[in-house]
């Protein structure tokens, strides 16, 4: 039973000091693998139910958007830690760790960033960028998304990486600088490369699973501290995991020394059925068969979703139901009530 009750929201979470919630989840037994979630920060700061939540269930959290760099780098010369302290602030007093996400994407870049031309200077911006924001959290923050979504969308050949500032300027050996710079600004921290659509049945998931190999066989090679693959966990409903290429793929990795986390669990229900029993049901399946799959080949060294509560998801942004009735991706719905995807995941972390 948790101790909800005791939870009350009457808390001033812009001034950073007075973010510590009650033990709500003292009765509840722990977990052998952490299990955390995406956090807004908008939400964090109006919402108490959404506290009461994160403090109850998670032992990780992420920010959702606060550390990437249209939040952080509003111009060359500033960084805005903001968000990243904020929700830092509310993890330590609530005794659960950060995890950052992300340094290096194509995505959510300030406008500034499209002046950087030229080799040189792209290794400057990296570096200043990675060393300043991994250095913000060294010690506090145990495991970054260096790289997110590095491999093209559909890769063919030599045509494996996904176009970006970095990849144009620098080369492939952008993604060795970003994990060499991670692992000097904080030598003691998980370094990840993060993926989507690695998970599924089908030519193209099975090609981004062989291009992901190829990035990471490429830094072990060359002894690049690179420490584990993120799967975001992205999942279609519609879409049956490929249990059998997952577990091989996490095999091969494990090979090489290296780990596996699910860093944005959560799945697309866009053409599932409308009836909410069947539609949490093929939810609850698909994540199982996914977990599964990793587990069978190592286990993951954290599970997180890409929010706690269908209340705050970004899946209505592409992903909106014929039908109306609104998504339903997450392990809580809108009102916190617990959906059986929350159960798969403390199967899963071994919470019984
Ligand atoms: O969920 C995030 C959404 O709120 C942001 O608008 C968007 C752009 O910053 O990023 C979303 O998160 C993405 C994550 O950073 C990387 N993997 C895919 C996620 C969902 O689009």
């Amino acid at each position: 039973m948790r101790r909800r009750d005791f939870v009350q929201g009457s808390l001033a979470v812009a001034a950073h000091a007075a973010l510590q919630m009650p033990a709500a989840n003292a009765a509840a037994p722990p977990r052998q693998i952490p299990y955390g979630s995406a956090v807004r920060g908008d939400a964090l700061v109006d919402d108490p139910a959404y506290r009461t939540a994160l403090a109850d269930y998670c032992q990780l959290v992420v920010p959702e958007g606060g550390l990437k760099w249209d939040t952080v780098r509003p111009s060359e010369d500033r960084f805005d830690f903001y968000e990243g302290d904020k929700l830092l602030a509310f993890a330590e007093q609530n005794g659960m760790k950060m995890r950052g996400h992300t340094l290096i994407w194509y995505a959510a870049m300030p406008d500034w960033t499209s002046s950087i031309r030229g080799g040189k200077a792209a290794e400057k911006a990296l570096t200043k960028h990675i060393r300043t924001v991994v250095g913000q959290y060294k010690g506090r923050v145990p495991s970054w998304d260096v790289i997110n979504e590095a491999i093209a969308e559909d890769p063919r050949g030599s045509d494996y990486l996904r176009p970006n500032l970095w990849l144009e300027n620098m080369g492939k050996g952008y993604i060795e600088s970003a994990f060499r710079q991670a692992a000097e600004a904080d030598p003691k921290v998980q370094l990840v490369i993060n993926e989507y659509d690695i998970e599924c049945v089908g030519e193209q998931f099975k090609n981004r699973r062989n291009a992901l190999l190829r990035v990471v066989r490429d830094l072990r090679d060359r002894d690049a501290p690179i420490h584990a693959v993120g799967f975001q966990g992205h999942l279609k409903g519609e879409h049956e995991i490929d249990k059998e290429g997952v577990s091989s793929f996490v095999a091969e990795l494990k090979a090489m020394n290296v780990d596996v986390l699910v860093t944005e669990l959560d799945v697309i229900d866009k053409f599932l059925p409308s009836d909410e029993k069947q539609r949490d049901d093929v939810i609850a399946g698909r994540v199982t068969d996914l977990l599964q799959a990793i587990s069978d080949a190592n286990r993951p060294t954290a599970i997180l979703t890409w929010g706690i509560s269908d209340r705050y998801t970004w899946v209505p942004m592409y992903f909106t139901r014929d039908d109306g009735s609104p998504n339903r991706p997450l392990p809580l719905d809108r009102d916190y009530k617990v959906k059986p995807l929350m159960k798969v995941i403390d199967r899963f972390t071994a919470r019984v």
